[in-house]
């Protein structure tokens, strides 16, 4: 497979500026006629040179130039494109191609494809091509008009981007509508959906007092699981006039849900596609946590409008552009809608575990990777979550006054335009004056920097030196970055210190420290006494710290920290050197015992009375075990999951009595409602209950079964089944079994029910996860269905999973190899979980080694695959 650089970038020969697409529609036969008008593209100088249209498993009927058909001798065909070398070159002029494909057969849910029996598109990244020829290249933007035609009864909505502009009526029963979109776009944009849908229906009045209507389809028997979609979408709409002053600019804003899907959603202008799962929500069959997903995915999607779609990339290499800027804005949604303590607490989280990891193994990369053999595989964590880090540092420099004016020059400026990260940074930095030179560097180095911390305080001059220097492990020309760090410090007493660091700003005591050399010195006056660190405040930079620090400053931070993230932050880290000292005692057999200063700590919050119970719930919360394990030069699976699940059992013993009494006081009056405070309550009271089911008494079984048998909502009846199935409670068959009977017309819910089994630590988990295999609702051919499963066991369950015989290894390898087929984005999803064999001890890294290479081995290997498997072992 070929590799492509960023290095090899070139504008492109020729532009279209318009394109007429006419599509009819059946399942297993689509008839596509697309009319461009094309020019050559001014920019490029490279004249008399051949158009090269992009083009994959098409059949061609014909193509006439100017109007008059081309014969084969004077086009070139293969597999990939479709190549005209004698086009006009001074003027515009028309190609009409006709081609026709088989959305049925398309099982790699990408180009045109069949969900249920609706028909729908993927363009992105390079989806277009499976739809007919095309430059397709975000930066050839093009004004598109669709006509669709279809079967009234089978199809009787059809949708595209835009604006439906005239409709009518065919013989045969058939119907078709024309939509217009009046914005230029990159062609992986476009989408149209052919379907027996529903919907509901709003409004939304803009800023600038236009009415939109907003239209949410989904299969009939969702229709009453739409309304939180919609109320997300309003509040998106509102946030980002609110907050960037960007208003929607079509008349019409349509979403709709299909139930096969490789993603969670897609931006397509004016037509969103999305995964059911970020769009059906009922209290019954969803969890808060579900509801929050959704509103943060609209969200998403909603702000690309603006990120992404009205400014687009340049080339796939700036993915980041709009995939870093528009993570970083509805994180920021997320926030001002929930908890922004517990919201910055779970994207850390996710970022700690997951990209850390990524951005440590074979395929790191950087935000603005220079060079793929398929791009999907470059929707990665470290593009979008390390991307919104990125652009989250750049308003920690500059503030975020200027990080406002920076954005509103970025808009203006490139408003229609194809750009690229560097004209985001420019537009940053000419709008604040600050210098983001060195800044620059993070598009550019992979790996995730350690921050050493040192520090010596001199009583005689009330001063502090803080000695900073940062490296990046396993690279040693890695470039210096432009790294900001917040800083306070505490007195003993839990107050913050009033000190000063030259040419620093402090707002309320916070120093925004910025790290510039390899190592350097930061000097604080004024400070009284040996103060206490509070470092990294807000996780201000996606770098690991390096320091030293007892376990009582960790008690006193947990405490006293007005850091929200900081606070946490001092648990996670007495809780994670407390579940190391245990590793240590585990391997030299030793019997445990867990230390007073954790059980008094967690005694100290439990009895705290706070609003927001959900923080509570993250401060009681302990560290994942991939967490851990990230931490760890050797991975040991099973010593982190037992020092863990001791550590939580212990906890349970011990606080037996305040964790029943704050989960009662919870439990009681449970309304099923969904404000803040009603899930801030569940969330805590179902942490308790896990806690509780570690003990395994007939109480604790008790109250498990009590709380699944007459839950009011979803979150309260997985929560429950969830510690049900970890625990040794006599009913977990019998509630199983009852599960799915309640829920199996409803797909969401039974992903749960897959999902739940699969990262089970219970003893005979591999057993059921062979047998859910084979279970009749377990359909390889849907991608949730494949992650509820298959995902959930490799991810989602280390113990399992690493199995020291290799049968977890064998078993994800067979399955990776049965998708590569059916669909290579998938496929190569799955295959994460075997890239990170390094990790492990000599015996797993055999085993995990072998099961790549029979994935490498395997016969018509996907671009996607390969690369993932190809790079892992390199
Ligand atoms: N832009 C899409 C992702 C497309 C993935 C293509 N493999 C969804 C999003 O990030 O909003
Ligand atoms: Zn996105």
């Amino acid at each position: 497979p070929q590799t492509i650089y960023l290095k090899n970038y070139h504008e492109p020969e020729y532009l279209i500026e318009t394109v007429d697409l006419n599509f009819i529609l059946e399942a297993e036969y689509a008839r596509v006629v697309s009319r461009l008008t094309i020019t050559h593209n001014p920019d490029n100088k490279a004249r008399n040179a051949a158009l090269v249209l992009l083009g994959e498993e098409l059949t061609l009927i014909s193509i006439a130039l100017n109007g008059v058909t081309l014969t084969t001798s004077q086009y070139k065909l293969n597999d990939e494109s479709l190549t005209i070398a004698d086009v006009p070159q001074n003027t515009t002029f028309t190609l009409a191609i006709e081609n026709t494909i088989n959305p049925k057969a398309n099982s790699a849910l990408e180009g045109l494809f069949v969900s249920n029996d609706m028909l729908c598109t993927q363009c992105e990244a390079q989806g277009f091509r499976k739809i007919t020829y095309f430059l397709d290249r975000p930066d050839v933007m093009a004004r598109f008009t669709t006509t669709l035609i279809a079967d009234k009864t089978l199809y009787p909505v059809l949708l595209s981007n835009g604006n439906k502009v005239a409709q009518g009526e065919l013989i045969d029963n058939r119907h078709w509508v024309t939509w217009e979109d009046p914005f230029k776009k990159p062609c992986y944009l476009f989408a149209l959906v052919a379907g027996q849908l529903e919907c509901i229906e709003d409004h939304f009045t803009t800023m600038s007092g236009r009415d939109i209507t907003l239209k949410i389809f989904v299969e009939a028997h969702d229709i009453d699981k739409c309304a939180h979609a919609m109320q997300s979408l309003k509040n998106s709409m509102r946030w980002d006039e609110v907050t960037y002053g960007r208003e929607y600019d079509l008349d019409l804003y349509m979403i709709v849900a299909v139930g096969h899907f490789n993603m969670g959603a897609m931006e397509n202008k004016g037509l969103n596609v999305f995964n059911t799962k970020f769009v059906l929500a009922r209290p019954d069959t969803a969890t808060d946590m579900d509801y929050e997903h959704i509103e943060g995915v609209i969200g998403h999607e909603y702000f690309h409008n603006w990120t992404g779609n009205r400014i687009t990339c340049r080339d796939w290499f700036q993915l980041s552009l709009k995939e870093g800027f528009t993570v970083f804005r509805d994180q920021e949604f997320t926030a001002d809608q929930t908890s922004k303590a517990v919201k910055r607490i779970d994207d850390v989280n996710a970022l700690r575990t997951r990209q850390f990891a990524e951005d440590a193994g074979p395929l790191a990369h950087p935000i603005r990777p220079e060079a793929y053999i398929e791009i999907n595989n470059f929707y990665t964590l470290t593009v979008y979550e390390k991307g919104a880090e990125v652009v989250r540092m750049i308003r920690t420099l500059l503030g975020t006054e200027n990080f406002h004016k920076g954005a509103d020059l970025y808009f203006q400026r490139h408003d229609g335009q194809a750009v690229t990260c560097e004209h985001f940074v420019q537009a940053m930095e000419d709008a604040s004056n600050k210098d983001l030179s060195q800044f620059r560097r993070w598009y550019s180095q992979a790996g995730t920097p350690v921050v050493k911390v040192e520090q010596t305080y001199d009583a005689a001059k009330q001063s502090l030196t803080l000695t900073l220097s940062q490296s990046i492990p396993g690279q040693k020309n890695a470039a210096v970055l432009h790294i900001p760090v917040k800083v306070a410090l505490f007195s003993e007493d839990g107050t913050i210190m009033d000190a000063s660091v030259v040419d620093t700003v402090a707002i309320n005591n916070e120093l925004t420290l910025e790290l510039r050399e390899q190592t350097q010195d930061f000097i604080f006056e004024n400070v009284p006494g040996t103060p206490i660190l509070s470092i990294l405040r807000g996780f201000s930079a996606p770098v690991k710290l390096q320091m030293s620090q007892p376990l009582t400053e960790l008690a006193f931070l947990l405490r006293h920290d007005n850091d929200s993230f900081n606070r946490w932050e001092a648990g996670q880290k007495l809780t994670a050197s407390i579940i190391f000292e245990l590793i240590d005692t585990i391997k030299q057999g030793k019997s445990l015992s867990i230390p007073e200063i954790l059980i008094d700590s967690f005694k100290a919050i439990l009895e705290q009375t706070s609003p927001d119970l959900s923080y509570l719930a993250c401060l009681l919360s302990l560290p994942a075990e991939n967490y851990l394990a990230e931490q760890m030069p050797v991975v040991d699976v099973e010593a982190i999951h037992h020092a863990r699940q001791f550590v939580k059992r212990s906890l349970a013993a011990h606080l037996t009595e305040q964790i029943s009494a704050l989960y009662l006081q919870n439990h009681q009056q449970e309304t099923g409602e969904l404000n803040s405070a009603a899930i801030g309550k569940r969330r805590i009271k179902n942490l308790c209950l896990d806690y509780l089911s570690q003990l395994n008494t007939d109480d604790s079984h008790q109250l498990a079964h009590n709380q699944f048998a007459n839950a009011k909502t979803m979150t309260d009846q997985i929560a429950a089944l969830g510690s049900i199935v970890n625990s040794e409670n006599p009913e977990k068959q019998a509630c199983l079994q009852q599960f799915y009977q309640q829920w199996q017309d409803e797909a969401l819910v039974i992903d749960k029910w897959f999902s739940i089994q699969a990262s089970s630590t219970q003893p005979d988990t591999f057993t059921v996860v062979q047998s859910l295999l084979r279970h009749s609702a377990f359909d390889l051919k849907n991608p949730n269905r494949v992650r509820s499963l298959v995902g959930a066991f490799s991810q989602a369950n280390p113990v399992h999973y690493h199995a020291k015989n290799g049968q977890g290894y064998q078993f994800l390898a067979d399955q990776v190899i049965a998708l590569n087929s059916l669909n290579p984005q998938v496929a190569s999803r799955m295959v994460s979980a075997l890239t990170q064999w390094r990790r492990f001890d000599k015996q797993r890294q055999d085993l995990m080694k072998q099961q790549l290479e029979r994935i490498i081995n395997t016969d018509n290997i996907s671009k996607d695959v390969f690369e993932i498997a190809s790079k892992s072992l390199a």
